[in-house]
């Protein structure tokens, strides 16, 4: 039966013995093993009783069982929905609720947390540790190695990425097997991979950027990649001399900077160095071409539409911008009251089109709507112009977002939570400039009447419930915030004031 996603990324390698995953020096697993993993967790959906279109969470260590998982979702018709590993209990609740998911596969270290939220939510809970042992590993385990594939079209969802939003509720992005197969085309064209390459994947693979541009790159070009658990400067050192290329947020290029081993006889054999989800600084573009003598290759995209723009491979790779659409993806800047587009140079929103740009937000119409338009564009509340020579530039957000690390992080999220907490009657969340994160979170707080706010309660309630990454790293308390005279709260005044808190954190 023809899958759309399948046939593209996975069933050409069947029978193949060539290297896909190098995982630790000396243990590779090879393309066709890495099948063999995805058809046994195929046939174990099917064993549960999963249905293609069933959708199944997964908040698990990064590990190449972890990744075949992936596979045995495409291969089965399911809905891969990866959660990011450092969410708490209680924002794992909504993911799960909202998707309906009919199945869970979490770590063990924390099935008896998450047991509850699974009964209620009526959702089987399986287990998959890091080292790839678990409940979900003994099922998978007991399966035949090979297995039918779904029938899925174009259309059909492949995975469910939830990202945060503006109003404090999450959705959850229904990404298509065209959406994911026709970019991961454009990117291997784009940057040229081939089966020579072998890519340093330290990246999380519950991102788009980690699981997306970097995995269905590297299948597509039918390459290899060095599969680290996560980044540090030490592994990365170590095994950048097996490898061709590198895909990263700026945190990575600037920790690699920092360390002086990080020269142009380590990195002379490499072919490319690729930098996304977060502004790269012009001056970490520069200090990254004086160290090693490459130009880093920024791009740039989203959740909803994996990747819409990239300098080019041959030509100038302009720091401070993100280049060119990619094939058939459209971009326009319009104005943000008139949607009207404007002209280069020209400060709007960007607007973007292509085969790229996701199906909706699951279950909600109503937003779906707002940011995706009848005639294709999806609004991405980026501040961008298009300069005379075609390259964008991202000068700003429309949204009220921080990006720490890679990592997005909604404000009014966090806003909401703190409100909500005893003795606090207000709150403004901010980001201000970070030496290692780019930028990291801030919390203003009004104390409710003739209340002393207990700082330290407020930390570990953050703690609890809220991802580390999202948690505020530093906590103002104030009498009043500032406001304009429509009573709106006025965080430019806010950024400006604590703008430089962090400036002396160690990376
Ligand atoms: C970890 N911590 C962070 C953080 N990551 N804090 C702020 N921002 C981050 N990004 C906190 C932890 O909660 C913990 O806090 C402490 O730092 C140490 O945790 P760690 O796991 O050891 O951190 P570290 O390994 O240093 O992680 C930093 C990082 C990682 C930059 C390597 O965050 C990372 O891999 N980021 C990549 C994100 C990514 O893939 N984004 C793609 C999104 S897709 P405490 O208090 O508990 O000690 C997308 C679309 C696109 O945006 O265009 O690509
Ligand atoms: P996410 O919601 O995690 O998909 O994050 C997408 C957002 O990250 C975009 O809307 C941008 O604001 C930002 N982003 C991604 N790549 C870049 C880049 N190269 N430069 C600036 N911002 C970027």
């Amino acid at each position: 039966m023809s899958n759309h996603l399948y046939d593209a990324l996975f069933a050409p390698h069947a029978g193949s013995d060539a290297p896909f995953l190098y995982v630790s020096e000396g243990s590779t697993i090879s393309y066709s093993a890495f099948l063999s993993m995805a058809a046994q967790f195929a046939n174990a959906f099917k064993a549960l009783g999963l249905v293609p279109g069933d959708r199944v969470a997964v908040h698990i260590n990064k590990s190449p069982q972890a990744l075949a998982l992936y596979a045995g979702c495409v291969q089965a018709g399911v809905i891969f929905l990866p959660l990011n590993t450092a969410y708490t209990a209680s924002e794992l609740d909504y993911f799960v609720g909202d998707s309906g998911a009919a199945l869970f596969v979490c770590d063990p270290s924390e099935a008896d947390a998450l047991a509850e939220i699974a009964r209620e939510k009526n959702c089987a809970l399986l287990t998959l540790a890091g080292d790839g042992t678990g409940t979900m590993a003994d099922l998978m385990s007991k399966q035949i190695d090979t297995a039918e594939t779904a029938h899925r079209v174009e259309n059909d969802i492949a995975a469910l990425l939830y990202t945060s939003g503006t109003t404090g509720r999450s959705k959850g992005a229904m990404l298509t097997h065209k959406n994911l197969s026709s970019n991961a085309q454009a990117l291997v064209d784009e940057w040229r991979f081939t089966s020579g390459d072998v890519l340093l994947h330290a990246l999380p693979i519950f991102h788009s950027h980690g699981l997306f541009v970097a995995t269905n790159v590297m299948l597509l070009a039918a390459g290899s990649m060095i599969f680290l658990p996560k980044f540090d400067v030490e592994t990365a050192l170590a095994r950048l001399p097996d490898a061709t290329a590198m895909m990263g947020v700026p945190t990575f290029y600037t920790r690699l900077l920092d360390d002086a081993r990080f020269d142009k006889d380590m990195t002379s054999h490499m072919r490319l160095f690729i930098s996304g989800s977060a502004p790269l600084l012009a001056e970490t573009h520069e200090r990254f071409a004086e160290r090693t003598g490459h130009r880093i290759l920024e791009r740039y995209g989203m959740t909803e539409t994996s990747m819409n723009t990239s300098n080019p491979y041959i030509g100038d790779r302009r720091a401070g911008t993100v280049g060119f659409p990619l094939a058939d993806v459209e971009v326009k800047v319009c104005d943000p009251v008139s949607g009207g587009e404007l002209d280069r140079n020209e400060i709007g929103v960007l607007e973007v089109r292509g085969p790229n740009v996701f199906k909706g937000y699951w279950n909600m119409p109503e937003k779906t709507k707002e940011e995706l338009r009848p005639d294709g564009f999806f609004i991405t509340g980026d501040l961008a112009l298009i300069d005379m020579d075609g390259y964008v530039h991202i000068v700003g957000r429309g949204k009220d977002l921080i990006i720490s690390g890679g990592y997005n992080i909604y404000p009014k999220e966090i806003e909401l939570f703190l409100d909500d907490l005893d003795g606090v009657l207000e709150s403004a969340v901010i980001g201000a400039p970070h030496p290692d994160f780019g930028e990291s979170v801030i919390a203003v707080l009004v104390a409710e009447p003739n209340t002393a706010l207990d700082v330290k309660a407020i930390e570990d309630a953050a703690k609890r419930d809220l991802a580390g990454f999202k948690r505020p790293r530093w906590i103002e308390v104030v009498d009043a915030l500032p406001r304009n005279t429509m009573g709106k709260v006025q965080k430019k005044l806010l950024r400006e004031q604590f703008s430089s808190v962090f400036q002396h954190e160690a990376g």
